[in-house]
């Protein structure tokens, strides 16, 4: 089921390409999210991860969608929520789960946890747990890519609970101002932490008409069907590289886990779109995967992760030094 017909959704992903290549890396990508972010799920209680986490479960097709239209020297930024994002666009697993675990070999070397995701090589540069910062922070680095003639499309994801903050309002009117090369992505799970998206606004106020209202070319689209996504993001991007500045994308989700922790809710409600089970069951009804093609790739994630997790445990805590190393405050002489 899908949000489209319910809420008359933009989709443009009918009018753009999708070949069976692409739909197979966008399920298999899907896929080793879930199954990561479900080993997380079942190892957190070890207590030896010991960040919060906000895992993606339930929205993990918006990251993937997205990322599949990006190219190599784009950028990436988050927030609270960035697991999907950091996979999605290639970075390392290594490295992340490292990162949960606080070890020296993290891609934050282990300074940072879940919440500050950082790996240049993939060109994610940063998720931050401070509501709305990557927003400006993301907008700045457009705004240098600009100034120095660099083609590159920064993609800044961000909750529905962002768009309460004023840094919203200014990064749009910046970015449109100067006509910035920069997507804004705004998963709308409908809730901030325990407060659902009705209690917080007028049931009129519409978030992608915010992001219309600074002229900025925007759409509302379904987060759960990936190749939605993936159609309309593409359509945006295409806009940006083509010097056409900033463009806005709401997608409307579905997170199945609680806001913090490593509980899976599942889909307790009726008519909820599970991006996972909706895409495999497309890809198997047309004919483009077999069940047994995903067996095998069940088998060869399941193997990549138990090693990203064996290295983790393995791996060094950060040194005295190194933990020291970039704090301000030096202490009393
Ligand atoms: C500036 C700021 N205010 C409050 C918080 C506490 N906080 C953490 S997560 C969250 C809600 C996040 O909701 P949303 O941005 O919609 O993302 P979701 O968790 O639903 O993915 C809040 C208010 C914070 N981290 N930063």
């Amino acid at each position: 089921m899908s949000f489209m017909k319910d809420k008359g959704l933009a989709d443009l992903s009918l009018k753009k390409e999708v070949n069976s290549p692409l739909q197979k890396k966008m399920f298999f990508d899907i896929l080793r999210i879930r199954r990561i972010e479900e080993e997380i799920s079942r190892q957190y209680s070890d207590q030896e991860m010991r960040c919060p986490v906000h895992l993606s479960i339930g929205q993990e097709a918006i990251g993937v969608g997205v990322s599949a239209n990006l190219k190599p020297g784009d950028y990436v930024m988050s927030g609270h929520r960035s697991h999907a994002h950091y996979l999605a666009c290639g970075g390392n697993l290594d490295k992340f789960i490292a990162e949960l675990y606080g070890k020296e070999t993290g891609c934050t070397n282990g300074l940072g946890g879940s919440m500050h995701l950082i790996d240049k090589s993939a060109g994610f540069l940063g998720s931050v747990p401070i509501i709305g910062s990557t927003i400006s922070i993301a907008t700045g680095l457009a705004f240098e890519t600009k100034r120095r003639k660099k083609s590159n499309v920064t993609v800044v994801y961000f909750g529905d609970s962002a768009t309460e903050e004023g840094v919203f309002y200014e990064s749009l009117n910046f970015a449109k101002s100067l006509n910035l090369p920069i997507l804004y992505v705004c998963e709308n799970n409908e809730m901030s932490v325990e407060t659902p998206f009705s209690k917080r606004r007028h049931q009129q106020q519409k978030i992608v008409d915010i992001a219309n209202s600074f002229n900025i070319e925007s759409l509302c689209s379904d987060g759960q069907i990936c190749e939605g996504v993936y159609g309309n993001a593409k359509y945006l991007i295409e806009g940006i590289r083509c010097g056409e500045g900033p463009k806005f994308i709401e997608l409307m989700t579905t997170k199945l886990v609680e806001h913090c922790g490593p509980k899976i809710i599942g889909m307790e409600s009726e008519g909820v779109c599970d991006p996972l089970t909706y895409y495999k069951e497309k890809l198997l009804n047309d004919k483009i995967i077999i069940q047994k093609d995903i067996d095998v790739y069940e088998m060869d994630i399941q193997e990549e992760i138990k090693k990203a997790f064996d290295k983790a445990k393995k791996a060094k805590f950060p040194s005295r030094d190194k933990l020291k190393a970039n704090i301000f405050y030096k202490g009393e002489k």
